[in-house]
């Protein structure tokens, strides 16, 4: 079998999604997803530009050779470009070696290690009261995890505090909008929000939360401390990760299980943090870490350090690469939890896929290679159009980190 063409196709039905098709000479088809958020031109021009014209002629069972061919073989390493469309590429190509051989990806990567893949849903909300609310539908919907996030007094705009509920999306159309923070004041409120939840619901229910890069490592030592009553899943993207060291500050100081990684990739991010066992999960995921084949290795290495996966899974990763998440996190011993924000309907039809929530789990679905489709004439329908995530800055006017 030989690579015949390659398409980067780029559609927006409810936001803007880079996919890559891979065709062959057998008549057989794979799927990548390309997306960048707010960067999603760099990642199709980056494929067609330099990436398709290379391609061509090769053989499609050659995942490894063809992984270290773009990467090694390129001298410019690594970063969110080049990996997104380096992890389009492989992900495309494991689907064509399941559809060859009749069978779905996760029996090519060791087969199933589980009955099905524990997820989180993201419940949001104005104030303390609304996200009690928001946490208790998905509950009632038998998710077992849910992040919650709450508006916080004082502040106009908080992070993860969406425009709508179910399908939460931050990027928005036009320039990027402008969103104001206070650290002080938003640590002052969170220990608040999960008190309540647990008065609420009680212990069982995990719960999760995403600082989403705001704070100082001795502020999130603080935090991480004062949310142990409420034993969080986990305590996500407390400090930005660029100083893996800085986050020796934080584990010191509490037993709050860290999250780290959503904007990874490569294992050069995290190779301190995990072998100084600093975080406890890893949020890389195949579409920015470098497909199925790079992601499989950094996850054998985290093993080693007792670190386990929690796949990113936002609205801006595509439904390929969910599917691509839940063949790779049913296979592997050391998975820990995969995000599922849920697609809006009109981008669940321009991606048709065999996966399915039940109870609480997500299920892969018994299709040959990923299980996930992409209708162009749809696509068509829904074009591009220009949307940034948000900026953000201090009350005095200062650019902080979003
Ligand atoms: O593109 C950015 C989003 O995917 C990100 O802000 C969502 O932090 C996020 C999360 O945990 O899902
Ligand atoms: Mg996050």
């Amino acid at each position: 079998m030989k690579i015949k063409d390659a398409k980067v196709l780029v559609c927006s039905p409810a936001r803007n999604f880079v996919t890559l098709k891979i065709l062959t000479d057998e008549g057989i088809y794979g799927l990548g997803d390309a997306t960048l958020n707010g960067r999603e031109l760099a990642v199709a021009s980056y494929l067609s530009d330099h990436i398709v014209p290379c391609l061509i002629g090769r053989d499609p069972f050659q995942t490894e050779d063809i992984w270290q061919y773009l990467y090694r073989g390129a001298y410019w390493r690594r970063g969110p470009v080049t990996m997104s469309a380096i992890s389009a590429v492989d992900m495309a190509l494991w689907d064509i070696k399941g559809k060859a051989l009749k069978t779905p990806v996760y029996n090519l990567l060791g087969g199933k290690s589980r009955t099905g893949v524990m997820v989180y849903g993201h419940a949001n909300g104005a104030d303390i009261g609304q996200t009690v609310d928001e946490v208790g539908k998905y509950i009632s919907q038998g998710y077992l995890a849910v992040r919650a996030q709450s508006g916080v007094p004082g502040l106009k705009s908080t992070y993860g505090v969406g425009r709508g509920q179910m399908f939460y999306e931050p990027a928005e159309k036009g320039l990027p909008p402008e969103n104001v923070w206070s650290s002080e004041k938003y640590l002052m409120h969170v220990p608040k929000l999960f008190e309540a939840l647990r008065v609420k619901f009680g212990d069982d229910v995990h719960l999760l939360h995403d600082a989403h890069h705001r704070l100082t490592p001795i502020q999130a030592a603080r935090l991480g401390k004062e949310l142990e009553p409420y034993h969080l899943f986990w305590l996500e993207d407390a400090v930005p990760a660029e100083l893996q060291e800085g986050f020796r500050i934080v584990r010191q100081h509490t037993t709050t299980p860290l999250a780290l990684g959503e904007i990874f990739d490569s294992v050069w991010d995290a190779n301190i943090l995990i072998s100084e066992q600093l975080i406890d999960y890893l949020r890389m995921t195949v579409v920015h870490g470098g497909g199925i084949t790079n992601l499989k290795k950094v996850a054998a290495f985290a093993d080693m350090y007792h670190v386990q996966t929690g796949c990113h899974g936002a609205t801006d990763l595509s439904p390929v690469t969910m599917a691509a998440a839940l063949h790779f996190d049913i296979s592997i011993p050391n998975f820990g939890i995969q995000e599922y924000m849920r697609h809006t309907k009109e981008t669940d039809d321009v991606f048709p896929h065999s996966y399915y929530f039940e109870k609480g789990y997500l299920h892969p679905g018994d299709k040959p290679g990923l299980g996930v489709d992409y209708d162009e004439k749809l696509a068509k329908k829904f074009p591009y159009e220009r949307a940034y995530l948000p900026v953000n800055r201090k009350l005095d006017g200062t650019m902080w980190n979003w």
